[in-house]
């Protein structure tokens, strides 16, 4: 197996203390930092993706995996930045106001990271004018919106039509959380909408780029 592969067998791993030592190799044998991060990292937060998707993987895994891309990120990121390579996309996430629950968000905010984007985490309990602010700070392409309470759903509905109202251009909007369906999601006029945190990357990928995550389908 190759460096590559090496770094993204550690992220599914979970091998937060060897992938620092991988990514410098790899960068020691010349593979541009982009290479590293889509190639190595990305294709493993993939893979982490599909297992948890597919029930190989549960949270505690997930999370570990994504201690070890999130030490990879800092080996890596001046050297991204140093060769000029600019995230695909940012994404803001956050958990809707009235909701302090932040695993599942959390685990969008890796997936996202495994898959492209460069992400603003607002944390929890965060308010429409939350939301809109980070929007205009920068140039925001997607907002993911977790809830989790039947209480807190309402709030995805009042973050979408303040953002609609508020923010030029709109950015493409997804929701999830246990409280969230298909249907909820389509009548508050998302644009799309994940049953997990993998398949919401996924969605937010095709919405954003047009394309799939590396090795995975819904
Ligand atoms: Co709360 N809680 N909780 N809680 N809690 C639930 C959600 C509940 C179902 C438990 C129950 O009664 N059976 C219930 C909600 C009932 C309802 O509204 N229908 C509930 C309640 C009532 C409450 C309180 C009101 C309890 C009280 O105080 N009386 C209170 C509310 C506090 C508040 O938010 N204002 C409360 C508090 C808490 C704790 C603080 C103790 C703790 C949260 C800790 C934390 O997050 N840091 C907690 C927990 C842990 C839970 C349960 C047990 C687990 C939630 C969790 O993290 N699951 C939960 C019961 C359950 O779900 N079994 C429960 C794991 C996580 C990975 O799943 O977040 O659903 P989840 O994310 C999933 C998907 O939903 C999806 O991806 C993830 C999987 O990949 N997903 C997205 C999530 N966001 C997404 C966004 C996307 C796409 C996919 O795109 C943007």
């Amino acid at each position: 197996m190759g460096v590559l592969g090496s770094i993204a067998a550690s992220v599914i791993r979970g091998d937060d203390e060897g992938i620092p030592r991988l990514i410098g190799q790899a960068l020691g044998q010349g593979i541009p930092a982009r290479e590293v991060l889509v190639e190595g990292l990305q294709l493993g937060m993939a893979e982490v993706g599909r297992r948890f998707r597919e029930c190989e993987f549960f949270v505690p895994e997930v999370l570990i995996a994504a201690e070890a891309m999130k030490a990879g990120m800092e080996e890596l990121r001046p050297h991204l930045a140093q060769q000029g390579v600019q995230p695909a996309a940012t994404a803001v996430v956050g958990t809707v106001k009235g909701d302090l629950h932040d695993i599942g968000k959390n685990l969008v905010a890796m997936m996202l990271e495994g898959a492209g984007f460069e992400v603003v985490d607002l944390g929890v309990d965060v308010s429409a004018e939350k939301f809109a602010a980070a929007c205009r700070q920068r140039p925001v392409q997607l907002v993911a919106m977790s809830a989790l309470l039947t209480t807190t759903i309402v709030q995805l509905d009042s973050v979408i039509r303040y953002l609609k109202n508020e923010v030029d251009p709109v950015p493409v909007i997804i929701v999830g959380g246990a409280a969230v369906t298909q249907e909820f999601a389509d009548q508050i006029g998302a644009d799309g909408y994940g049953r997990d945190a993998a398949t919401g990357a996924i969605v937010a990928r095709r919405l954003c780029f047009g394309q799939r995550s590396a090795s995975s389908s819904d």
